[in-house]
């Protein structure tokens, strides 16, 4: 239980920190904002503001980050009192350790006040705006990666695009107001899990100026950049239980600490013409091309996740290290990714692909993370084409098997019926939810299941539906699943 006598990360309390946890050590009244993060959640907190302290650290107090989040007003709430400044626990099996991150002076809270946000992003001294607004962020159809034109929050934006709600109208409309005032363009660093990250932004903003205006549309086609990046550390929610141990061994509480392993990877395609942080000097790559490392992590690791996040979840175990554990489940992975993944990758010079999945199946088994299958479970529907369906296309173009792939892919249609496999509910996050449940209605037979999922052409294309093998594997995986069960359909592998 938290204690009300306890005192609470701020400026003012830094030097009552334990020994050993690390601070920011600048002057944080410097620091000056030159990036507007739109979705400010735990990842970004565990990662890209995590690299730019370090860049405020080593002397340049240009990169001060501006948080917003378009929903809800919890990040700024638990921030605010503290300055901005949070946790990071770094945990495995070896113990935790500590650091204090300054590098986020502010939080908006986008709904409260769109003027406020629409200012901030309008500023010269910002020249760049990143997001990690996760998947159903961008207002398009997975399966085409184009902009959804019907999704009401784009309705809404191209109706009032002075007064938006979404990311894609903040964005459009501030790009508007700068070029009216003769502002340079920021560039947009998407920052989420899609392949050519940067692509599918371009493509989405583009099409909501082009709806708004024709010029608009081309001026931010032709001035405005946007670097794709891959991004990589594993964040699992922060629970009370969490908070309690940053309290005891920090010596302040802190409501809103961030848990996350040691490893962390960031490649990004080198393209800011407005200027960036040395990001290259605290341990980030930078490259000409990140489609091949985005396409190696999405597949190998998301798509892993997300296949142990399902089976795991069905089979019984509450986070992706007790499956990993679970009879079958490592040796499923490791063949997934050696047999079925790995060949529809593009080879990159120099690297290690050997140890890199090696590490990735070390990190699931990292006991100290508790990353909850549910969490990874949530919003299947935006996650399954690039995580697991694309990978399911290449193999089908060279006639090779995808059995594996496949059982992830049924482990979904299982679990997104909303009832596990003891008769309770599952609470299904995904913002096609009541989609599932209308179309899944009164149905537990496999072929009727396989053939409710595969009508929804947003996640499915029009290709996979019509593959008489996709449908032969899938269907086989899911009766499977559901005569056996999740562990037994593991186990028997
Ligand atoms: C996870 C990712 O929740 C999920 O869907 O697969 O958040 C994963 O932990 C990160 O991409 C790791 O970089």
């Amino acid at each position: 239980m938290a204690q009300t006598d306890q005192t609470y990360l701020s400026s003012a309390a830094l030097p009552q920190l334990a020994d050993g946890v690390a601070t920011p050590d600048y002057d944080r009244s410097e620091v000056k904002t030159g990036i507007v993060h739109l979705g400010i959640g735990a990842f970004h907190r565990a990662h890209q503001a995590v690299y730019t302290d370090s860049v405020l650290a080593s002397g340049d107090t240009r990169w001060g980050i501006l948080g917003a989040s378009l929903r809800s007003a919890d990040t700024r709430d638990a921030l605010k009192p503290q300055d901005g400044l949070y946790t990071v626990a770094v945990r495995d099996g070896g113990g935790s350790s500590y650091r204090v991150i300054g590098s986020i002076g502010n939080v908006l809270v986008a709904p409260e006040n769109p003027q406020v946000l629409l200012a901030a992003m309008s500023d010269p001294a910002v020249k760049i705006v990143s997001l990690t607004i996760t998947e159903k962020g961008y207002c398009y159809s997975p399966a085409s990666a184009s902009l959804d034109e019907n999704h009401p929050d784009i309705v809404h934006d191209l109706a009032n695009p002075a007064m938006p709600r979404s990311a894609i109208g903040f964005i459009v409309e501030a790009l508007a107001r700068r070029r009216a005032d003769d502002t340079e363009p920021f560039t947009l660093l998407s920052c989420d899990n899609l392949p050519a990250n940067g692509q599918t932004l371009k493509r989405v903003v583009t099409r909501f100026a082009e709806l708004r205006n024709a010029e608009l549309g081309a001026f931010i086609r032709d001035a405005v950049a946007f670097p794709s990046t891959m991004v990589d550390r594993i964040v699992p929610a922060t629970t009370d239980a969490d908070r309690d141990a940053v309290t005891r061994d920090t010596g302040l509480a802190d409501r809103w600490p961030i848990m996350t392993e040691p490893f962390s990877q960031w490649v990004v395609e080198d393209h800011f013409p407005s200027g960036r942080p040395a990001w290259e000097k605290v341990g980030v790559t930078f490259v000409a091309d990140v489609d091949a490392f985005e396409l190696m992590k999405l597949r190998l690791l998301n798509g892993s996740h997300s296949t142990l996040a399902y089976l795991g979840y069905l089979a019984g175990h509450e986070t992706v290290s007790d499956a990993m554990a679970g009879e079958g489940f490592a040796a499923l992975i490791e063949r997934m990714m050696d047999e079925e993944i790995t060949p529809t990758l593009p080879v990159l010079p120099g690297f290690d692909l050997g140890a890199y999945k090696e590490e990735l199946r070390e990190r699931f088994r990292n006991p100290a993370l508790r990353h909850r299958t549910w969490q990874i479970a949530m919003d299947g529907s935006q996650k399954l084409p690039q995580r697991l369906l694309n990978t399911i296309r290449v193999r089908l173009e060279k006639n090779a098997p995808f059995d594996r792939l496949a059982l992830g892919v049924a482990g979904w249609m299982r679990y997104a019926t909303g009832t596990d496999e003891r008769g309770n509910p599952i609470d299904v996050h995904d913002p096609l939810t009541d989609e599932f449940k209308a179309r899944t209605a009164g149905k537990t037979s496999a072929p009727a299941l396989l053939e409710a999922y595969l009508e929804m052409g947003q996640i499915f294309g029009s290709d996979l539906p019509k593959s008489p093998e996709f449908r032969e594997i899938v269907g086989k995986a899911l009766a499977k699943l559901i005569e056996q069960g999740a562990a037994r359909t593991v186990a028997g592998l």
